[in-house]
Parts: C-alpha cells; structure tokens; sequence
C-alpha cells in the first residue's frame, strides 16, 4: 500500500480459550515495542482469564491506526462477538491447533460466510502441538464455504517449532536474539514439504485468476508482488481465507501477521461500500456496544464511518457530551474522530446497539443480528423493598447494554424473570447489576406454570342465600362439570329453560364459575373443563348479580376436588443444536430429565453439527443448559417454545402439589 490507510478494525474472534487475549496482548506489545524501539520501550501486561466482554484496543503499526476488538470465545457470550464483527473491516478468528475441535468453528464461520465479512485465521499454540497445520486445514476446511489457503507452514527442529516460512516470498523466519523475528535460512530438508505447500497455494489462487493459472500452465514463476496483489484481492472480496500461524504466547508470526493485516484487510471506504453505506453526506456513526458508567452516566462505543464527529457536536439530533479513544488499552478524551476510527460517545440517549446515527436520523438496521432466545432464566426481586421501583430501570439498562440478556413478566406470578445465553453469562449479569447498578437481587428458578383438570363428570346443586338486616342475597345454579379434551381450555353453556335462572343473571354465573376455576383444589388454575347452567331457582327481591356469581363460584369449590382432580404440566418442544460428536450425550441428558427424543437430523446450517428435537418438561429445564454445555465442550444450544401440558401423576405431582406457596396465590 503506497500511502497509509484510513484507521481500521479488527475484531478478535474464534472459539473459547484458544488465546484471543493473550494473541492481543502481544500484538501491542509487538507494535508498542516497533513504535518504541528508539526509545526502548516495551510494556508487559498483566495475565487474564475468560473474556466476558469485548474490550477494544488501540495500535499502530508502520504509520497506520488498528482497532482491535477482543471478543468472548465462549458460547453464552457470543453476542459481543456478532456485533463486533458487525463493524470490523475483517475478522482474525484465531483457533487452536486441535482438528477435533474444527466444529467449534462453524458457527463463527457460517456466520462470516453468510454476511460476507473478509477474515483471516491464525493458528495459535504451535509451540504446544505437534499435529500437523495440513490435517487442521482438512478439518477445518469442512466448516468453511471459502477456500482456507496456508500462507505459511511452521519450521519444527526436534519436534520444536523454531519459525515459519512465508509460502510467497519462500523465506523462513525464526527468533532473533533480541527476540525480534530474524530471517534464517530454509534447511534444503524442508524444501520438498514448502513447495508441496507452496503448490497448493498456487493452484487455489489459479482459481481465481486465469491470468495465473495461465503461467503456471506454462511453468513461469510468478512474481512475488503478483500474487500479494492476488491474495489481497481474494480476501478483500471475501473469496478465501488466508492462515498464518505462530504462537501468541512466544511471539512467533505476529510480525507475518500484522504485515498480512496490512495489506489484505479492507480499508473503511470498501467496509462501508459492503455495508450498502453512502460515501457522501453528514457524518454517520454506527453504534457497537452500550455501556452505562455509574458516574458518567451513558457512553456508546461507535465506528465512524463517514466523516468527521466531535465532542460537543450535534449526532442523532442531540449533543455529543463526551468522547474517549483507545491509545493501547488505556481511554484518553478525545475533541474528534474520523471516518474509520472507533470513539465512545457521551450520552447519545437516543442511540441503541446496532443503529446509525446521522446528523438528525437514528436508524436501527434491520439485519442486525438479533440475540437468540434465552436458555437459562432466574426470578428475580429486589433485596430491599426500597429498591422495588429501581429494579425494571436497572434491568433495562442491563440489556441495552448486553441484547443477550432478557427480561420477561411471568405470566401467573407477575414475577420479573431475567433470561441470559447461558448460566455464566446470567451470574456475571447479576453482579454487574449489584455493583453498578447498585441494585442487589435475590433470585429463584422461575415458577412453572402448572394447570390441573378434572377427570369425571358431575351434576351439582349449589346455593348461596344471606339473610342479614334488609334484603337478603339468593343465588342457586345447577351445573354439569365435566372435563374437555387437552388443550381444550373452558367452554361455558346455559341450557336454561323455563327462566329458571333469569337471563340476565348468566353472565354472572359465568363469572363466577371463572373465578372458581383461578385456582382448584390442588392449588392451580383449572383448564379443560365444560360447565354447563342447566337449572337453579331465583328470588325476585333477594336475587342478584353478586349473589349468582358467588353461587357460580361456590358450584366449582364444592364440585371440583370429587371430581378426580389431576395435575397438568407443560411441556416444551425443544430444538437442541449439538456438535455431532455430541448428539448421543445430548440424548442421554433429554431422556434422563423426562424428555422424549422425536428425532435428529443434520444441521441445516451448521456443517458438523446435529438438530436434536424432544419435548421435555418445563419443570425439568433448570439447570439443564449447565448440563448440555458440559457435554459438549460449552458449544450446544437450543431453543424451546411450549409444545402442550400433559397429565402428571404419583410422587412427582404430590411433590409439586405439597411444594405449592398457598399462601402466596
Ligand atoms: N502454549 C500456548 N498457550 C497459549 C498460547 N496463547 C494462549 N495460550 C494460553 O491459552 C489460555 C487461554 O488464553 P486466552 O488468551 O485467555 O484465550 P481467549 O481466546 O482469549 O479465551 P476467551 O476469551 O475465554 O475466549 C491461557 O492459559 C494462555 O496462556 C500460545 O500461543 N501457546
Ligand atoms: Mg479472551
């Protein structure tokens, strides 16, 4: 590239643990180190654990600005990772050298693919492995539509890897004494395995450039400058996927690496064209991540990708009041930010994750990519009453700034219940809500929503009568009682004949018999059941609205417990997504929580994966998320919508029935 290139972001992505973090800290320290060397400087960073959530970071490299954006491998915290990759130039999705574990990949891969997002993948922890990047790539390449092409292969000495060697340019780089990546010569040992690699780089990238494919036909060399244009253009179009390799945690191939950033990551002007974004018109930023600070109260951390915006200046028609930039991982204030640059914004109230904002206009683009449903959910309620009216703010600020999270009203119980991707991501939640929102929770599983009916069929005769001080209260229905086919809900019929219950006094009866069906004998809303008024007798002063609804009321009270009550459960239908070699160990935790497998088939998205499909119990989904990601290496997932409620008998619905809070209802 002649002249330097307008900022760009790259986003850190790839399954859990497989060294993002520690792959970002040596790329600071590696440029911080480049851009110091006159001065000696170098700086070491501290150990880390599992990422919870995208930390931005800031570098430059050869006169050129970086955003790296280190995202969350795991699963429940994945969400961070599609928005990040929703504002990158390109992905550098880093991986370990396991080929089982190519599976963990699809979905990352599958999600690039479909939105045609430029990435590169960088093989991590070669110093600890001694399988081969060949049979990697196989595996991998399983898992990806685009064409994965080495563009390095390892040097090993003694089963140690001492360098790399650049397939192109045909030279080997190992570690200088001063721990800077030193040229070293190719031992003649090696040549038949580099050109056997360098042939296959040739034939991919012939695939896509007749011109080349011409010369090698004709057994001309190609010129180096030649084929990095090629390589660049294919990954710019997001026609292959180069693989460098290296090892974060030694250093090695990181200078490869940042050089292949340099000249295959797009810059913001082709980003903005795949976006469908305008070149021309008022400064447009899009938001990728909400946070709110307790002090400062909202900050949105966006791309600029269209002009110039600056603190105190007019963005979604209010004022910018704030604006920080990343100089390593350390914010300093900022007064403005160009097009490509990555700034947080002080309180653009109107702003969300996901939306463009223009000088006046907020849009919220519609392919954003939404959060999946919630896998794992807890009720929660304030600790201290005097927190009762925080709590839904506080809530809602929690999922602004994390759309992976959920909050939903229980139907029967009113109950706020917080859903989360995983039972990790729903504790970091809460304690983010304790210590910056300031509004501790107690929490408990969400309640299932159980139903009973009624098995047998009955006529009865109920009678309210009050005699007291001036006109009395009469009411007196008879009523059929019988139960409806599941599903059915409550039909309610008036077969009255004669006046003997006034029309006008049905609805009342109605009513009643409603509120009597609230809750039954064993504690629980009665569903499935006929009524039928078929008599009663009525007094002219004495008789009422009031008193023929208490009269409907009391029928169900006296009629329902000898009518064979029985407890219903809901039952979900439930769609597990698995790594196959994971399917059987799903299938195992369904059956041993109830459930009952109706089948699986291949996933019709995910290469290597299954969709596993059952219905299980609601009751028996606590908890069960845990399970199925320890069975499957944190990668499963599922989503369930309830399915029917069906009957349940002996010790299990005694439990249910004797644990009911009668109290409470
Ligand atoms: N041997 C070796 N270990 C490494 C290398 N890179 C990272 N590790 C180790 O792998 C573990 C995970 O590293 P992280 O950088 O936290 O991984 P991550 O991908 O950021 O993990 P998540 O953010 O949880 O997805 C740590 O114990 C690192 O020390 C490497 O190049 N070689
Ligand atoms: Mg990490």
């Amino acid at each position: 590239m002649k002249h330097p290139a307008s900022p760009r972001v790259v986003a850190l992505v790839g399954p859990q643990g497989v060294g993002k973090s520690t792959l970002l800290d040596s790329l600071l320290r590696f440029t911080k180190a480049e851009s110091m060397r006159a001065s000696g400087g170098g700086a070491a960073e501290g150990g880390h654990g599992m990422t919870f959530e995208m930390s931005v970071a800031g570098a430059d490299f050869l006169g050129e600005h970086w955003t790296f954006i280190d995202c969350p491998g795991a699963t429940e915290f994945s969400q961070d990772a599609r928005h990040a990759l929703m504002v990158c130039d390109a992905a550098l999705v880093v991986c370990d050298p396991a080929p089982e574990r190519a599976a963990a990949l699809a979905p990352l891969f599958t999600f690039l693919d479909a939105r045609r997002i430029p990435h590169l993948l960088f093989v991590n922890a070669l110093d600890a492995s001694v399988t081969s990047v060949r049979e990697l790539l196989e595996s991998l390449q399983g898992v990806s539509s685009r064409p994965l092409v080495m563009r390095e292969i390892p040097l090993r000495e003694g089963g140690q890897v001492v360098g790399v060697v650049d397939l192109v340019s045909e030279r080997a780089w190992g570690e200088g004494k001063d721990g800077k990546p030193a040229l070293i010569s190719l031992p003649e040992t090696e040549r038949p395995r580099e050109e056997a690699a360098r042939r296959q780089l040739l034939e991919r990238l012939a695939d896509l450039d007749d011109a080349l494919l011409e010369q090698l036909l004709e057994d001309v060399v190609p010129a180096p400058e030649a084929l990095y244009a090629q390589l660049e253009r294919a990954m710019r179009e997001d026609r292959l996927v180069p693989v460098f390799i290296g090892s974060a945690e030694r250093g090695l191939g990181l200078q490869r690496l940042l050089k292949g950033l340099r000249h295959e990551v797009p810059p913001v002007e082709e980003t903005r064209a795949r976006l469908g974004l305008a070149a021309d018109g008022t400064p447009l930023v899009q938001s990728f991540k909400t946070q709110h600070l307790p002090h400062t109260g909202k900050f949105s951390w966006v791309r600029v990708w269209r002009g110039e915006v600056a603190d105190g200046g007019t963005l979604a028609g209010g004022r910018i009041n704030g604006m920080f930039r990343i100089h390593g991982t350390r914010q300093t204030p900022a007064e403005s930010a160009r097009a490509g640059e990555v700034v947080a914004l002080g309180r653009l109230e109107a702003v969300r994750t996901g939306d463009l904002a223009d000088l006046e206009h907020v849009i919220h683009p519609t392919d954003w990519p939404h959060a999946p449903p919630p896998v794992h959910q807890v009720a929660v309620t304030a600790e201290k009453r005097s927190d009762d009216v925080k709590l839904p703010v506080a809530l809602t600020r929690l999922t602004e700034e994390d759309p992976g999270l959920s909050v939903d009203q229980e139907a029967d119980t009113q109950m706020l219940l917080l859903g989360g991707q995983g039972e990790m991501h729903l504790r970091e939640a809460l304690e983010r809500l304790r210590s910056r929102m300031r509004v501790p929770v107690v929490t408990r599983p969400p309640p299932v929503p159980y139903r009973e009916t009624i098995r047998h069929k009955s006529s009865h005769h109920a009678r309210f009568k009050r005699q007291s001080g001036g006109h009395g209260q009469f009411g007196d229905v008879v009523v059929d009682v019988g139960p409806l086919p599941r599903g059915e809900g409550f039909t309610f019929t008036s077969a009255v004949v004669g006046g003997a219950v006034p029309k006008q006094y049905v609805p009342a009866v109605e009513e009643g018999v409603k509120e009597g069906l609230r809750r039954g004998p064993l504690g629980f809303p009665v569903v499935d059941v006929a009524v039928t008024l078929t008599g009663g007798t009525y007094h002219s002063v004495d008789s009422s609205d009031q008193a023929f609804r208490t009269a409907g009321r009391l029928a169900m009270a006296e009629v329902l417990p000898k009518l064979e009550p029985v407890l219903l459960e809901p039952i979900l239908r439930m769609d597990i997504h698995v790594p196959r070699e994971a399917t059987s160990r799903a299938q195992r935790l369904v059956t041993g929580r109830r459930g009952q497998i109706l089948g699986f088939d291949a996933h019709p998205e995910l290469p290597g994966w299954d969709v596993l499909s059952a219905f299980i119990p609601q009751a028996e989904l606590q908890g069960f998320i845990i399970e199925l990601r320890s069975a499957s290496a944190g990668l499963a997932s599922y989503m369930a919508r309830y399915d029917h409620y069906t009957e349940l008998v002996g010790k299990q619905a005694e439990r249910v029935v004797s644990h009911q809070p009668v109290a409470e209802r």
